[in-house]
């Protein structure tokens, strides 16, 4: 019988929300429930694209909104044959931040939407989309922000209405102003009855995001 595919789990969500934390959290879950998962970051800031990501998020180079929303499309497709490769060989992806977070920013900029899509339209479509909703009072209340470009009040203010118009019925909402230990409960708990949802139907990867 084939080997059933891994997941494709994306988490999104504000800035301080707990992405980072949660998606740790998760991979170590399931490795520790027997699935074979790993770790996806984007941006990821390793390759050439990354690199040029990076320079410009801590304020060292400059560059065209279009061309930077460009590069953060570009460092996903790069990725998408080996993210495929481990799909499809049974690996779980967590994913922290993917396209959503990309139109996100972008828009909030002052960038059409349907433009900001159309570069990610057609990468991997997600299984399950976590997102770990945080009302900016309660994120500024977690240090403040850093130094990186977007760490902004106003702009996060916009950044998760530009998330909201993109969300569907079919995103998992998570309530991240909770303890880590309860948000991690939601998680666990979203993940497990999606996984029964999932369980016998699961299609195929497609490449379908947005179309
Ligand atoms: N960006 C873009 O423009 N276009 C794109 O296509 C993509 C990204 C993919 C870098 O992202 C920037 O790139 C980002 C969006 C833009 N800009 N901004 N702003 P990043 O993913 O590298 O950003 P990050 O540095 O990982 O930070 P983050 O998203 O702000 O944080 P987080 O991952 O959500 O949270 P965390 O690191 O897990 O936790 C933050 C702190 O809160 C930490 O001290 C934790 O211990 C604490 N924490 C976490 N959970 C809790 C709870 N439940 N209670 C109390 N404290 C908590
Ligand atoms: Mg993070």
């Amino acid at each position: 019988m084939a080997q059933q595919r891994g997941l494709l789990i994306v988490v999104e969500g504000c800035d301080r929300s707990g992405k980072s934390t949660q998606c740790d959290n998760l991979v170590t879950s399931l490795k520790q429930d027997g699935i074979d998962t790993e770790l996806v970051k984007f941006p990821d800031r390793t390759t050439q694209t990354g690199k040029m990501i990076d320079s410009y998020l801590q304020q060292k180079s400059d560059l065209d909104d279009h061309a930077i929303h460009l590069l953060f499309s570009a460092n996903r497709w790069e990725a998408m044959k080996a993210l495929s490769e481990k799909l499809n060989n049974g690996t779980t992806l967590v994913v922290d931040r993917y396209a959503f977070s990309g139109v996100a920013f972008s828009s909030a900029k002052g960038l059409d939407l349907e433009w900001c899509r159309n570069p990610d339209i057609g990468l991997l479509t997600p299984d399950v989309i976590l997102f770990l909703d945080l009302d900016i009072d309660e994120a500024e209340k977690r240090g403040g922000f850093g130094q990186e470009r977007y760490e902004k009040r106003e702009l996060q203010i916009k950044v998760r209405q530009e998330f909201m118009k993109l969300k569907d019925d079919s995103w998992k909402m998570i309530d991240a102003s909770q303890s880590k230990e309860d948000v991690q409960r939601d998680i666990w708990d979203t993940i497990q009855s999606s996984k029964a949802q999932l369980k016998d139907t699961i299609q195929p990867l497609q490449f379908n995001l947005w179309k």
